[in-house]
């Protein structure tokens, strides 16, 4: 597995590329181009700036996180078509800088969804928190309270944009007749004009999952548990249609069994989220350190998966908790420094352990 952190961009991020050379075994920078509104094209001088700051800092920039889909793609209205060409103008303009993964989502208006960012988890941390009963029936005051807190600490949240929520009422009502079935149509759709280009470029597009996975405001949420993995995956049965499967979004729901869905997927994963979620009675849940016994998640059992079945594939460390001072507005929400530095340290640290002592399934022998 190749280790990799997420990283918002110079001026965009308070972290820079230099703090993160000095967590150990990172080797590529997950990065996007921040500025992008979904369905706009990215020019080839706008990503060489970008990966030549990342290569300059002696990391790889094969993953990128994210190319929003423009949500005609996700209606299925007539302009999708052109928004699909821009799409793919954009997968034809990474190639050339070694991009490997591109990453993306497939939810309808809203990207993921908490409703405190900086919660309190008990030992004077934060951390991103649902809190279920706050999550009713008008989704505005949900948009307007990120956007509002974006907009206080002077932050742009991927899949927030204010320009496109500002019509939420008229986004709303287009995604009104769009079923979950026509959204399974809209994304095969879409997957099945990406093939050609994904192959010719050698590019694996990767679609995280919804989170949290359950429907929001009544509108259909797609990949929300095994049986929805399988079916996207026989639905474009291709090895450039993958996953970014993200332990955290899909344990959300308790009963989804993360590590199973390692074990049965391993070859279509192209890029792994860690984040390890802990559950209350109420439905609540919040996000916790990757340490396997403080939270629900089985971090360990995924891990344990994933070397079983020689995973070469990309990981990062998902959102961490806000320490040692991190607070809003020195920190972007999950994205702190010290708790993903401390969740990559944990995961190398199982996996070395398996390197050395267990041997791996790839037919080392297994000395124990
Ligand atoms: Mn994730």
């Amino acid at each position: 597995m190749k280790m990799g952190f997420r990283w918002y961009g110079e001026g965009n991020d308070a972290i820079s590329l230099n703090d993160i050379r000095q967590i150990p075994g990172v080797q590529t920078i997950v990065w996007s181009l921040h500025g992008k509104m979904p369905g706009e094209v990215w020019q080839p001088e706008e990503i060489r700036k970008t990966v030549d700051q990342i290569a300059a800092a002696g990391f790889g920039a094969e993953v990128v996180e994210s190319v929003n889909v423009h949500d005609d793609i996700k209606i299925g209205l007539p302009a999708r078509d052109m928004y699909i060409d821009r799409y793919i103008r954009t997968i034809r303009n990474l190639a050339p800088f070694g991009v490997k993964v591109i990453f993306y989502n497939f939810m309808p208006v809203f990207d993921w969804t908490r409703t405190d960012l900086f919660h309190p988890v008990g030992d004077g941390s934060t951390a991103l928190y649902y809190q279920k009963d706050m999550i009713q029936d008008d989704p505005r005051k949900m948009a307007d309270s990120v956007i509002g807190f974006a907009r206080e600490h002077h932050m742009a949240f991927p899949g927030w944009e204010p320009e496109r929520l500002a019509g939420l009422e008229e986004l709303f009502g287009k995604y009104r007749p769009v079923t979950r079935e026509m959204l399974w149509e809209n994304l095969r759709y879409f997957l099945e004009r990406l093939m050609p280009v994904c192959r010719e470029c050698d590019i694996k597009i990767a679609v995280h999952m919804d989170d949290p996975p359950w429907d929001l405001f009544g509108l259909p949420r797609l990949l929300v548990d095994g049986a929805a993995i399988d079916r996207f995956l026989s639905m474009v049965d291709d090895p450039y249609n993958c996953l970014t499967l993200c332990s955290g979004s899909l344990n959300a729901n308790p009963a989804n069994r993360v590590a199973d869905i390692v074990r049965r997927h391993c070859g279509r994963i192209a890029f792994a989220h860690i984040r390890n979620i802990r559950h209350f009675e109420n439905g609540d849940f919040s996000e916790v350190s990757h340490r396997d016994c403080d939270g629900d998640t089985g971090i360990l059992e995924i891990l344990k998966a994933y070397h079983d079945c020689g995973f070469d594939g990309y990981i990062r460390p998902d959102h961490g908790r806000h320490l040692w001072g991190e607070k809003p507005g020195s920190v972007r929400p999950g994205y702190g420094l010290y708790d993903r530095a401390m969740g990559i340290m944990y995961m190398l640290g199982v996996w070395d352990y398996m390197e050395k002592f267990q041997g791996s399934a790839q037919g080392r022998p297994n000395p124990v």
